[in-house]
C-alpha cells in the first residue's frame, strides 16, 4: 500500500534574503522528499513564505511603500533562489493567497464557535520580533532575549484562544508519542513548557486594525486582524486542501514538519490543541534543528560574512554546498560554518573518498575491461562482505532518514565507500593485471564489478542528497534511468543488479579539488 508522505519546511518571513538557516531547513525537506519518492510513498513538499504581521509592516512603513509590495519582493526572491538551487517542493505557498486567507477565517470561526476563544482587555510587554507579548522569562536586562531589543509596554483589548485548558491532554500525548517531537531534547523542552504553571498563558490571537492593518480579517470582529503566527501555523492544512480537497485527508496522515529551535512553542504547542479543537488529527513528527553560527573571525573581508546559498552555489557548485550542509549539522544541534571546514569537507569526502573511487574504478574498466561493465568471477570473501554490506547501509539510510537523521544516513553511505575503496587497495587490480594469466584476469574483472556494483548501490542511496550527482554516476557505470525506475530501499540492498557489457564511461571529475581557501587576514 502506499504510503503519504507530507513534509514541510517552516514558511519564511518576508523580511529579508534567504539564509543558510532557511537553506538547511529548505535542503533537509528536499532531501527527506526525495527519499520518500524514491520510496514509492505519495509524497508532497510544502515551502513558502509568512507574509503578514508586524515584522513586514515595520520594513513597509520604513520604506513607505504597501506591505504587499514588500511580501512580494521577498516571496519572489525565496522562490527563485529555491528554484535556482532546485529544490523540489509541490508547493510554494504564500499566507497572502487566497486560498489561504479563506481556510484561515473557516477556521477562526469554527474554533470561536466552539467557544475556544474569549475576548480581554491585556496589558503588557510586548516584542515585535517575537511578535507577542514576553514574560519575565522571556526578558534579560530589560531586552528580549531573543532579540535584544527593548520591548514595548502595551495595553489592549484582544481575542484569546483557550490553551492552557488543553496543556494535561497534549502533555500525555507528548509522554506516548517519544517521536512526536524528536530529537529528544526538544520534546523535554514541549513538556517543561506544558508543566511550567507559570509560563504560558493563554495565547493572544489577533491584533487591533488601528495599530496593525496588514493581516487576515478576524470574521467575527471586523475591526481585528488575525495575529500572525495562528494564521501561518494554518497554512499546513492550506496547501493540501483542507478541509474537503480530495487529497487533504490521505495526505495529512503522513504530515511532519521540519523547523528551527527558535520556533518549538508554536509548533509543540499552539498547532497541536489548534489541530484538536478543530477534529483534525496531529500530526505525526515535529523535527527541531539546531542553529548553524557563523563566526565572523573566520571569514574573511573579501569572502564576505552573509552566507548568501546562491554565492555558495557559484564558489563550489550547490552540490558540495547543499553536501556540507547536510553533512556537517547533526539533526537537531547547532552547528559553525566555515568556508574552510566546507572545503576540507569536500575534498575529503566528495573529491576523494567518492570522486576518486569512480574515476579510477572507470579509468581502469576502460583500460583492463573494454571500457563495460565485466563479467565477475565466483565472489571470494572479501567480495561477499562489500555485498553484504549493501542491504545494511540501505537499511541504515532508510531508518535514518525515515528519524530526520540526515548527517547519519550520510555517514552510513560514506563509511560504506570507505569500505569499498579499502578493498580495491586490498585486490589492487592494477597490480593483478600485471600478472596476464585466466586466473588475474578473472579477479580484476572480478573486482571491478565488486566496485561498479558498490557504486550503483552509493550512486541510488545518495540521490536524495546529491540530485544531479547520482544520475552521472549511474549513466557512467552502464546504469543510465536507473533512478527513474529505483525503489529505495530494496533496489540498493540488492546485489549483482548491473548488467556485464553495459557500456561505461569515463568522464570528468564530478568534484575537483576545491584549493584551500586564500586568506586575506
Ligand atoms: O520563524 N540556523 O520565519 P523565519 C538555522 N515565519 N536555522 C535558522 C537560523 C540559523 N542561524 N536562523 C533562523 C519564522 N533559522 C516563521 C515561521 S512556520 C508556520 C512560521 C530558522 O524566516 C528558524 O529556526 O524567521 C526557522 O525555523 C526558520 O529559519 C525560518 O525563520
Amino acid at each position: 500500500m502506499t504510503r503519504a508522505f507530507y513534509v514541510t519546511t517552516p514558511i519564511y518571513y518576508v523580511n529579508a534574503e534567504p539564509h543558510i538557516g532557511q537553506t538547511y531547513a529548505t535542503a533537509v525537506v528536499d532531501t527527506l522528499a526525495r527519499y520518500h519518492r524514491l520510496a514509492g510513498d505519495e509524497t508532497f513538499f510544502l515551502t513558502g513564505t509568512d507574509e503578514h504581521g508586524e515584522k513586514v509592516a515595520e520594513v513597509a512603513e520604513k520604506r513607505g511603500v504597501a506591505p504587499k509590495e514588500v511580501a512580494d519582493q521577498y516571496a519572489k526572491a525565496f522562490r527563485s533562489t529555491w528554484d535556482t538551487l532546485g529544490f523540489s517542493y509541490d508547493r510554494f505557498i504564500r499566507t497572502t493567497d487566497p486560498d489561504h486567507i479563506a481556510t484561515v477565517q473557516t477556521i477562526l470561526q469554527k474554533v470561536y464557535d466552539a467557544g475556544e476563544i474569549y475576548f480581554q482587555e491585556y496589558e503588557g510587554l510586548y516584542c515585535i520580533g517575537c511578535e507577542r507579548f514576553l514574560t519575565e522569562r522571556d526578558m534579560q536586562d530589560g531586552l528580549c532575549r531573543d532579540h535584544e531589543r527593548a520591548p514595548e509596554q502595551r495595553k489592549e483589548s484582544n481575542y484569546f484562544f483557550r490553551i492552557t485548558r488543553h496543556f494535561a491532554w497534549l502533555a500525555d500525548h507528548i509522554e506516548k508519542h517519544p517521536d512526536f517531537i524528536r530529537p529528544e531534547g526538544f520534546r523535554n523542552e514541549a513538556l517543561a513548557m506544558l508543566h511550567d504553571e507559570s509560563g504560558l498563558g493563554d495565547l493572544c490571537i489577533s491584533r487591533p486594525k488601528d495599530r496593525l492593518a496588514w493581516g487576515i480579517e478576524l470574521p467575527f470582529d471586523r475591526d481585528y486582524v488575525c495575529y500572525v503566527w495562528f494564521d501561518a501555523l494554518i497554512n499546513y492544512l492550506t496547501a493540501i486542501g483542507y478541509p474537503a480537497g480530495p487529497n487533504f485527508e490521505r495526505l495529512w496522515k503522513g504530515a511532519e514538519h521540519v523547523i528551527g529551535k527558535d520556533i518549538v512553542k508554536p509548533h509543540a504547542i499552539f498547532w497541536p490543541i489548534l489541530l484538536r479543537v478543530i477534529g483534525v488529527p496531529l500530526y505525526l513528527h515535529l523535527n527541531v534543528h539546531g542553529y548553524w553560527t557563523v563566526d565572523e573571525r573566520k571569514v574573511s573581508k573579501s569572502l564576505g560574512n552573509k552566507i548568501d546559498p546562491l554565492v555558495m552555489k557559484q564558489r563550489y557548485g550547490f552540490e558540495a554546498f547543499r553536501y556540507f550542509l547536510l553533512r556537517h549539522m547533526v539533526f537537531g544541534l547547532d552547528s559553525s560554518f566555515t568556508e574552510e571546514g566546507l572545503v576540507a569537507r569536500v575534498n575529503a569526502d566528495l573529491a576523494n573518498n567518492l570522486g576518486n573511487l569512480l574515476s579510477r574504478t572507470l579509468n581502469m574498466t576502460a583500460r583492463y575491461a573494454g571500457g563495460q561493465v565485466p563479467e565477475p568471477g565466483p565472489p571470494g570473501d572479501l567480495e561477499i562482505e562489500i555485498a553484504e554490506a549493501a542491504p545494511q547501509v540501505a537499511e541504515k539510510v532508510d531508518r535514518h532518514l525515515r528519524r530526520c537523521q540526515v548527517s547519519r544516513a550520510l555517514e552510513a553511505i560514506f563509511e560504506f565507500l570507505d569500505a569499498v575503496n579499502r578493498y580495491l587497495e586490498t585486490r589492487a587490480p592494477w597490480q593483478a593485471a600485471k600478472a596476464g594469466t585466466a586466473e588475474s584476469d578473472r579477479l580484476v574483472a572480478t573486482t571491478l564489478y565488486t566496485s561498479c556494483e558498490a557504486l550503483r548501490v552509493t550512486a541510488l542511496l545518495i540521490a536524495p542528497f546529491l540530485p544531479e550527482t547520482a544520475p552521472m554516476i549511474l549513466e557512467r557505470i552502464g546504469a543510465p534511468g536507473a533512478l527513474e525506475t529505483a525503489r529505495l530501499p530494496d533496489d540498493a540492498a540488492r546485489w549483482g543488479v548491473l548488467r556485464p557489457g553495459a557500456p561505461t564511461k569515463k568522464g570528468e571529475a564530478l568534484f575537483p579539488r576545491i584549493e584551500p581557501l586564500e586568506r586575506d587576514g
